[in-house]
């Protein structure tokens, strides 16, 4: 690493993003899926932002959260992404199922990133009302921030 690029991973100050060339894949959650099309679309449109290019954008649906950390894994494999983002919503609404749910899918995505090497971003809202996750859909675009940030920082340390 150059002295350079030394001190700017040192200053603790977000660098400039740039996703050129940057090959992305989604894993969304079908479960609550109006919350989930919104946080893509926001992730999408920052993306776009950011310089990423739509043909290097892939899309998967898989039935709800829990399954995403699988899906993230057989992305990740395929070694064609820079980072996977994984999109959903886990609403608490009562039942029990959620702590497993939310709690799994966490652990999952993250056991993913470590064990590929691949960038997995969480972008899952875990909350308790509908209304809650409408009011963190920027979610989607801080899951894009994430995923180009990090694809950024693993390519200057490798
Ligand atoms: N999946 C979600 O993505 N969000 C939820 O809120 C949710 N709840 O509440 O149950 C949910 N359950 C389904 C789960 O992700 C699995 O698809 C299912 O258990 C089959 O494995």
């Amino acid at each position: 690493m150059s002295s350079d690029e030394q001190e700017r991973l040192s200053t603790g100050r977000r660098p400039e993003l740039d996703g050129s060339g940057l090959r992305i894949a989604f894993a969304c959650g079908r479960f609550n899926d109006v919350i989930t099309e919104e946080l893509f679309d926001r992730a999408r449109r920052r993306l776009d932002e950011l310089g990423v290019a739509t043909g290097m954008i892939d899309q998967v649906w898989a039935p709800g959260a829990f399954e995403l950390p699988l899906v993230a894994k057989a992305l990740a494999e395929t070694g064609d992404y820079d980072a996977v983002i994984t999109l959903g919503a886990v609403i608490r609404g009562g039942t029990p199922h959620f702590e497993y749910v939310a709690g799994e899918c966490a652990a999952g995505v993250l056991r993913v990133g470590l064990d590929t090497g691949v960038p997995v971003v969480f972008g899952v809202l875990t909350v308790d009302t509908v209304e809650q996750a409408e009011e963190r859909l920027d979610k989607g675009a801080e899951s894009a921030e994430t995923a180009v940030e990090m694809a950024q920082l693993l390519r200057s340390l490798r």
